[in-house]
């Protein structure tokens, strides 16, 4: 993978606020930080831009020192000069300028003045009220440390629904194989289809649950076993990630189900409603006082309750237990519901397969159409396409659409929005294709108003039909940019554009609400993979699981329809 502009970045941010810890001369400080934006913001990879022979030196605020700083991380990955300043600053400071309140320059009075040089020694020192009357530490300021440090240290990254389902199903599968095991299911937030997932809590219904517990620890994969029961163990897999396991009599399996399914929010809710009945309800059954009156399955405990059956994308307490109970639950979309998928690339940009190879997996998956949304020009790290290479392309769709039978090749672009809004290509080309999509690559650090207005501006052309990945977010890696997501929804709903929910396992964007935002609006979504391969085109699934979190039935998104149908939506006045 070639060092992108954000690892750059970053590196960069990180050489600035240690500069400022140690108290480094503030217009040094200022250069890296300078220097972290400009890059950020650069349309094109650093890469490729010395790839070209370009010189970096020409860019505003980055001298000769700086570029060859950035041909260094480039070229290495490394950044020597970050290096030994992470030498020479303390590693706690380091972690102390995460808390919230916290920046360098009050890190390094707090270590001048009073030595300190971790979270633990900055808890000792507010306790015992050294904080009073240290200079730029007012009251306030004191008491929100005091709040900040007694949470729980920096938020631990919680694992991508993709990688949890890597590692989980197997270890289902091998617990399944388990002698006098009945039934078995991944329950929690994996079962919700939640995009990340803090750990796996696994449910066993067995005969023997000695034998069960015994095998669990006996994994391959188990690299630390934290806990071990009769009923109860969990461990750590070598991947990091926590897997809790209950075994329960098969009588309780649907209770069981029910509760460790979640999220705590709907169990409590749902219990609420037992208990207004002089009921209870827990992970062992429906009970009226001994008598059990339902257990088994999830579907007798939410019958018994007077509520029809909600399935787990929906048990968040967002509403679902009025809509159960008022017969109004959604019918969710299915991953058989779709009739084709609306952005995928090839190798003409970034994909790994060629054109044919996309069409000939997508007619095996029993698709009707399958839209090639390539990347435009300015996405240089993509190979984006120009207007000459687009046009080919149409034309090589064009020819192959003539030979095959079955499905219809569409002929679409991811282009790029630019830095005012306006489109990589010129809508000669754009009039030329069956439907537009647009998205945005860069300038992810505008502000609220501006980045809304840039992308509104881009929905205003008229061959716009789609806005993908509307957030930008990277799970675990960049944050969404700064976007006011109800106005976004209004203007596509003013315009007949439809926003996408990528199915990419870290992107999963639109985001389950605005998802539901979305079809409260009357705005369409395009459920598309956003294949880079043949392979790829199957992670539809990723986006099937935020599209019924998001409450979506068949009829919110276009790719349920026949191409037909599609375009009558798309097409705009
Ligand atoms: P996660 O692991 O952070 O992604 O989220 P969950 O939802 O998987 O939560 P987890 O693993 O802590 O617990 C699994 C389920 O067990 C949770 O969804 C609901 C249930 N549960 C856990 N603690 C409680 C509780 O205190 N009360 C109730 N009613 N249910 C609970
Ligand atoms: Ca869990
Ligand atoms: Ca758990």
């Amino acid at each position: 993978m070639p060092v992108s502009n954000s690892d750059i970045a970053a590196l960069f941010n990180r050489l600035a606020e240690l500069l400022e810890i140690e108290g480094a001369n503030p217009f040094r400080v200022r250069a890296y930080r300078n220097a972290a934006r400009v890059i950020d913001e650069l349309p094109q990879s650093a890469a490729s831009f010395l790839a070209e022979g370009k010189d970096l030196a020409e860019l505003p605020g980055i001298g000769g020192d700086l570029a060859a700083k950035i041909e260094e991380i480039v070229r290495t990955g490394r950044l020597k000069a970050l290096e030994a300043v992470e030498r020479e600053v303390p590693e706690g400071l380091v972690e102390l300028s995460d808390v919230p309140g916290l920046g360098p320059k009050r890190v390094k009075a707090l270590y001048e003045r009073l030595k300190i040089r971790s979270r633990r020694d900055l808890a000792k020192a507010v306790a015992a009220g050294k904080l009073h009357g240290l200079k730029g530490f007012g009251p306030k300021l004191e008491e929100r440390i005091g709040r900040e440090l007694g949470r729980a240290t920096a938020p631990s990254k919680r694992t991508l629904l993709s990688v949890a389902e890597d590692v989980g199903e197997p270890l289902l599968e091998y617990l399944k194989a388990t002698r006098g095991v009945r039934a078995a299911a991944i329950a929690g937030s994996y079962r919700r289809r939640k995009d990340t997932v803090g750990d796996l809590d696994i449910l066993v219904a067995c005969d023997d649950s000695a034998e069960v517990m015994g095998r669990f620890l006996a994994y391959d994969g188990v690299r630390d076993v934290l806990a071990r029961g009769a009923t109860r163990s969990a461990v750590v897999l070598r991947s990091g990630l926590q897997v809790d396991l209950r075994a329960v009599p098969e009588e309780s399996f649907g209770a069981a189900l029910h509760y460790f399914t979640g999220s705590k929010a709907h169990n409590i809710a749902v219990r609420a409603l037992a208990v207004k009945r002089g009921w209870k309800l827990n992970e062992y059954g429906l009970f009226k006082g001994e008598k059990r009156l339902a257990g088994q399955t999830e579907s007798e405990v939410y019958e018994r309750m007077g509520l029809r059956y909600i399935e787990p994308e929906l048990r968040e307490d967002q509403g679902e237990i009025d809509a159960s109970r008022g017969g109004t639950l959604p019918a969710l979309i299915e991953l058989a519901d779709l009739k084709g998928d609306l952005h995928v690339h090839t190798d003409a940009s970034d994909g790994r397969s060629t054109l044919s190879e996309m069409a000939a997996a997508a007619k095996a998956k029993g698709y009707a159409y399958l839209g090639i949304s390539d990347h435009s020009r300015r996405v240089t790290i993509a190979h984006g396409l120009d207007t000459r290479r687009l046009g080919r392309q149409i034309d090589a769709i064009d020819r192959l659409n003539g030979r095959l039978r079955g499905i219809e090749i569409l002929k679409s672009v991811e282009v790029d929005v630019l830095d005012d809004g306006s489109l990589d290509l010129p809508d000669s080309i754009l009039k030329e294709l069956d439907y537009v999509v647009c998205a945005v690559h860069s300038k992810f650090s505008l502000p609220l108003r501006a980045q809304t207005e840039r992308i509104i501006r881009a929905m205003d052309n008229r061959y716009v039909t789609i806005f993908a990945h509307p957030t930008g977010r990277l799970l675990n890696e960049r944050p969404p940019y700064d976007v006011d997501m109800e106005r976004i929804i209004d203007a596509a709903r003013q315009r007949g554009c439809a926003l996408e929910l990528n199915a990419q396992p870290e992107r999963l964007d639109l985001m389950d609400i605005h998802c539901r935002m979305a079809k409260e609006a009357g705005v369409k979504i395009a459920l598309s993979s956003d294949a880079h391969s043949a392979a790829g085109l199957d992670l539809m699934r990723f986006g099937i699981g935020q599209a019924r979190r998001g409450w979506l039935e068949a009829g919110d998104v276009l790719n349920t329809r026949p191409w037909k149908e599609v375009r009558a939506l798309l097409r705009r006045g």
